[in-house]
């Protein structure tokens, strides 16, 4: 036992010293392709809304505003997140635990196509203008029924990789028992665990519009699907969350030469997340009919109550600057700031994106309380609100880890060129959304709604109240285009282009003095239990409420 033990050791310090094994790397490799032509779609149909929200460019009805919005949410929401997440935690389990098995690695493949299929299943229909539901694909409005076929074939696709990664940490921890799994690994299970119970409720749901939109089934429960929707929606913004924060806790420390912040807390503020992130979805249905007042209490409850793991990362990230910064000297209250690496793109722009957290979170918040949202329900401050999280927080986390990580898989290194390129794509990008994503929430308080496409209301004088704002939204979008332009230019790049050399994968070391671990962290059959008791709490009595007492059910509408 003890001699297999040395031996896997010593294959993961072979693994580490000579780098990703090429088949490891083009896997990553492809995943990461994918999300940045996403990028590039998404953002460049992202423009053509702030142009036409502006009054500056009619669509042709052959591509109308809201097939543009359907893609561009999809492109971005869905596309470019899973497939980054999932590149990036495939290089992370490939690099802390001794490279995949080939099983593993083949199913990461499988589910790549099934991804792909689904995608074009899905991309079809909205060519077509038959799919113009939006992300959201709220019903009654009902599309063509390859679009929910494609979906299906996408959340299929995400468990492959789920339940490879399961295995992969499975088999690590077979042969290496009694020790922690490395932390981004650990990272990786909270999210694929999420990821998979997470899309479980939309995957009912999506199951039970197939038929009703083929004309099977005469009507669909809307509310029942609803809920079912935002079960899932309101945990994948947690995993984009969960994802981004694996860096701030992870890699960011090393990248500032510093070490990480408590393992212990680390693992429990990812336990926390795992746990109390599902009950939370009827902060998004809070103007939703026929849900009693108590249970929506609840969810808003549970979706503060994952506030506290935040604060406890807020604080976690500033306690590691500071003290990296004070050990190179850094001297005064504030002054140490000085000391960061901020001319370096791999800390600023996890940097900008953690800072961007900080109105992004507060507005939250707001968002979540009944009064509040009553204001801002469906009018532009909410997609203010979600460029600000997912479009600068997240975003600007995943474009910091592709400077370092593209080279790692495809053996380059990041040159000072490149590394400058970021630096100003950094500053566009933080520009851009503060007009944008600023635009959009004050206008949003003035009632502008989202998802319309440029009116006037017959020259109404509120709505042309309105206009000089979606010229500023206009304005940052702008922007944010030459941002993507960057992006995508310096991905490209790095991957193809820059000199070849070899890249270090950026893992934090803990403290020379940190307590050890208590094993009870590792225990993901009890962490899951919990989280389905949680998940219960949350559920069963408003979903049998709205089954068991179903209002009249809808039948399909096309509203385009
Ligand atoms: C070039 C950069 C971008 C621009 C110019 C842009 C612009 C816009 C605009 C104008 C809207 C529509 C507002 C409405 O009518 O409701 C919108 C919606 C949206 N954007 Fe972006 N965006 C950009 C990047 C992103 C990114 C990076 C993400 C996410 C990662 C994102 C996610 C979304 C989502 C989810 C919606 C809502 C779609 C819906 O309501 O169905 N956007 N964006
Ligand atoms: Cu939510």
């Amino acid at each position: 036992m003890e001699a297999l033990v040395r031996k896997t050791t010593f294959k993961d310090k072979a693994n580490k010293a000579l780098g990703i094994s090429p088949e490891d790397a083009i896997l990553t490799k492809s995943y990461l392709l994918v999300a940045f032509a996403a990028l590039l779609v998404g953002g460049i149909l992202g423009l053509l809304q702030g142009l036409n929200r502006a009054g500056l460019l009619e669509l042709p009805s052959w591509f109308n505003y809201y097939q543009v919005l359907t893609a561009h949410g999809l492109l971005l929401v869905l596309v470019l997140t899973a497939f980054f997440t999932i590149g990036y935690f495939y290089a992370g389990l490939s690099h802390t635990l001794g490279g995949l098995l080939p099983k593993v690695r083949k199913m990461a493949w499988i589910g790549f196509g099934m991804k792909l299929v689904g995608f074009v299943f899905a991309v079809v229909p909205i060519l077509l203008n038959k799919a113009s539901v939006l992300y959201t694909f709220y019903p009654p409005m009902a599309a063509s029924p390859y679009y929910y076929i494609g979906l299906v074939f996408i959340v299929l696709g995400v468990w492959m990789c789920a339940f490879g990664a399961f295995i992969q940490v499975a088999n690590w921890r077979k042969n290496h028992k009694g020790q922690h799994v490395p932390i981004l690994s650990f990272f990786a299970t909270g999210v694929f665990v999420l990821l998979f119970f997470g899309s479980l409720p939309v995957a009912i749901e999506v199951l039970t519009i197939i038929p009703w939109s083929f004309g099977w089934v005469k009507t669909i429960n809307v509310m029942v699907a609803r809920t079912l929707f935002w079960a899932f929606g309101h945990t994948l913004v947690n995993i984009w969350y969960l994802t981004a924060v694996s860096a701030w806790y992870v890699i960011v420390p090393k990248i500032i030469g510093g070490r990480r912040w408590n393992d212990t807390l680390t693992r429990f503020v990812v336990i926390a997340l795992v746990i109390m992130n599902i009950p939370g979805g009827f902060h998004h249905q809070i103007i939703d009919p026929g849900i009693s007042e108590s249970i929506k209490y609840m969810h808003v409850f549970m979706s503060l109550a994952i506030g506290f793991p935040s604060l406890m990362t807020a604080y976690a990230m500033f306690a590691v600057f500071e003290r990296t910064a004070r050990r190179k000297g850094g001297k005064g209250l504030l002054g140490w700031y000085k000391k960061l690496p901020w001319g370096d793109v791999r800390f600023l722009a996890p940097m900008v994106a953690m800072i961007a957290f900080i109105p992004a979170g507060a507005g939250g918040i707001a968002q979540t309380t009944n009064q509040l949202n009553q204001v801002v329900h469906n009018t532009l401050w909410v997609v203010g609100h979600f460029h600000l999280t997912v479009g600068t927080s997240v975003i600007l986390t995943f474009f910091g880890i592709s400077y370092w990580l593209v080279p790692y898989i495809s053996k380059r290194v990041l040159t000072p060129k490149i590394n400058k390129l970021g630096v100003i794509q950094t500053i566009i990008w933080t520009i851009g959304m503060l007009f944008m994503s600023g635009a959009m929430h004050y206008v949003g308080l003035f009632g502008a709604p989202r998802r319309t496409s440029f009116t006037t209301y017959g020259d109404s004088a509120v709505a042309l109240g309105w206009n000089p704002y979606l010229m500023l939204l206009a304005v940052g979008g702008t922007f944010l285009i030459i941002g993507v332009l960057l992006q995508v230019y310096a991905v490209v790049h790095l991957m193809f282009f820059a000199p070849k050399g070899e890249t270090e994968f950026p893992i934090a070391e803990e403290e020379e003095d940190a307590v050890k671990t208590p094993y009870w962290t590792e225990r993901w059959s009890r962490t899951i239990l919990i989280m389905l008791l949680v998940v219960a709490m949350g559920y069963v009595i408003p979903l049998v409420d709205m089954i068991v007492n179903a209002p009249p059910g809808s039948p399909p509408f096309k509203t385009w």
